[in-house]
């Protein structure tokens, strides 16, 4: 009785994506966590059903396709309380992780990781730290200075240097279109950064080679600016201390909990709208004002520096296979959505093309995923004024994915960003909103 007062106290509050833990800087195990799939095909319940299981757990999908089912993160003391809840209102649901802690540590070696030498060698056969991004893309600058150079674009909370690194030789001067590609903006996604540095790495090749393959040429006649690891001091913190970090480090005023959610706190039309949240101890905070945060800031200033040139906005994402287009902050879709989609749709066919299993589903942000205003997709396309923004929920059932997954998925990619480069190449410069 008690424990279900408490839930209908939270539930009344519908404060959506609540952190259920204030386990700021501590070490999490997962340990006794579990994750659940909740089914409901009532669109309208769908919203509440989240809103109450956000007060208990981390929602970690949340699609509006009411065939797909809702993803929670649940702590051991909120387990019963959630899935009494759950049964007592008819809803269905499988318990998808038995036990989030014995996945990671078996999959990931998690935990062990910080006593691990951090500055490695880059490989696609494990997920890399910072350190050794770094690393890696001050080396092939200095190997490359023909076709490379690489882009300081400003400093993380933590003091970290946040990298781009432009691959081209801008064959038209200043009329060469370019295609902007980030990563790892949430921290948990690891799959994102790691995709990333495939397709840098394929770009690097494709350049030194002078490929003559008819694919690459295209790729050889735009300017590439690629910067794998936005949010460098969230993803080390999801190796360190928590794996389901999502934020940035922030520290926030007059509350306890850290990091902004860097995908909302873009200064664009929308700001606020739908799943975002002002309050510091939410997955989805938005920060105390647009663009507080120096990793949004640093990152939108090299974006405006080159928007004349930039056609194609590409941020990559995970977990569910989804290309996503611009709104974000509204289901209302902007006038030139056929042409998103249509290129949106050359992408998934390509990455069809070299696996013919993979299936994306493609729309809109706000029409088939959920509203979120203040996200670097609207902001490329309404405020950077970018002809085609697009974000990529990479493959996967969870932001824990199998190793092995790097290079198929950064395969499928590879293929992708060439039908973006085709379209670049081929697309008018100047400014083209579309609002
Ligand atoms: O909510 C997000 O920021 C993205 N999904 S994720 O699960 N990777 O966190 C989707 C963003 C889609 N774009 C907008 N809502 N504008
Ligand atoms: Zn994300």
């Amino acid at each position: 009785m008690m424990r279900l007062s408490v839930w209908l106290l939270f539930s009344c509050f519908g404060l959506s994506f609540v952190n259920t833990s204030p386990y700021d800087d501590v070490f999490e195990s997962y340990d006794g966590h579990q994750i659940l799939s909740v089914h409901s095909n009532d669109k309208a319940k769908r919203e509440t059903l989240r809103d109450a299981l956000a007060e208990n757990c981390d929602v970690l999908k949340f699609p509006h396709a009411t065939a797909r089912p809702i993803d929670v993160l649940c702590p051991p003391e909120s387990l019963h309380r959630v899935k009494r809840h759950l049964d007592s209102n008819s809803y269905k649901y499988d318990v998808k992780v038995e036990d989030v802690g014995v996945k990671i540590r078996t999959e990931e070696s998690y935990g062990t990781r910080k006593k691990r030498a951090s500055v490695l060698d880059m490989t696609w056969t494990d997920f890399q730290r910072y350190e050794t991004i770094k690393n890696w893309m001050e080396k092939i600058a200095a190997e490359n200075p023909s076709f490379t150079q690489l882009i300081d674009m400003g400093r993380s909370v933590e003091n970290r240097v946040l990298y781009a690194l432009k691959i081209g030789t801008s064959p038209l001067g200043n009329e060469t279109r370019a295609v902007w590609i980030d990563g790892g903006i949430h921290a948990r996604e690891w799959i994102s950064p790691t995709t990333a540095t495939f397709v840098l790495n394929e770009l690097v090749r494709a350049f030194k080679e002078q490929s003559s393959d008819c694919k690459e040429k295209g790729v050889l006649s735009v300017d590439w600016y690629v910067a794998p690891l936005i949010n460098p001091d969230g993803y080390e913190y999801t190796h360190t201390n928590q794996r389901y970090w999502r934020k940035n480090r922030s520290t926030n005023s007059g509350s306890t909990c850290r990091g902004v959610d860097l995908n909302r706190n873009w200064n664009v039309v929308g700001y606020g709208a739908g799943a975002t949240s002002d309050q510091p101890c939410s997955d989805v905070f938005k920060g105390p004002s647009k663009e507080s945060e120096p990793e949004t800031k640093a990152i939108g200033k090299t974006i405006l520096e080159h928007k004349d040139n930039i056609r194609v906005y590409l941020t990559l994402h995970s977990y569910g296979a989804y290309w996503l287009s611009a709104w974000g902050y509204t289901r209302t879709l902007p006038k030139d959505h056929e042409k998103q989609i249509t290129l949106a749709t050359r992408g998934a066919d390509a990455i069809k093309c070299v696996n013919p299993s993979r299936s994306y589903t493609i729309g809109s942000a706000g029409a088939i995923f959920y509203i979120a205003g203040g996200a670097s997709d609207d902001w490329a396309k309404a405020t950077a004024e970018i002809p085609y923004s697009f974000t990529v929920e990479l493959p996967g059932d969870d932001f824990v994915i199998s190793k092995t997954q790097i290079i198929p998925i950064g395969e499928e990619m590879w293929a992708a960003v060439k039908e973006m480069a085709a379209e670049a190449a081929r697309h008018p410069l100047g400014n083209d909103p579309a609002i």
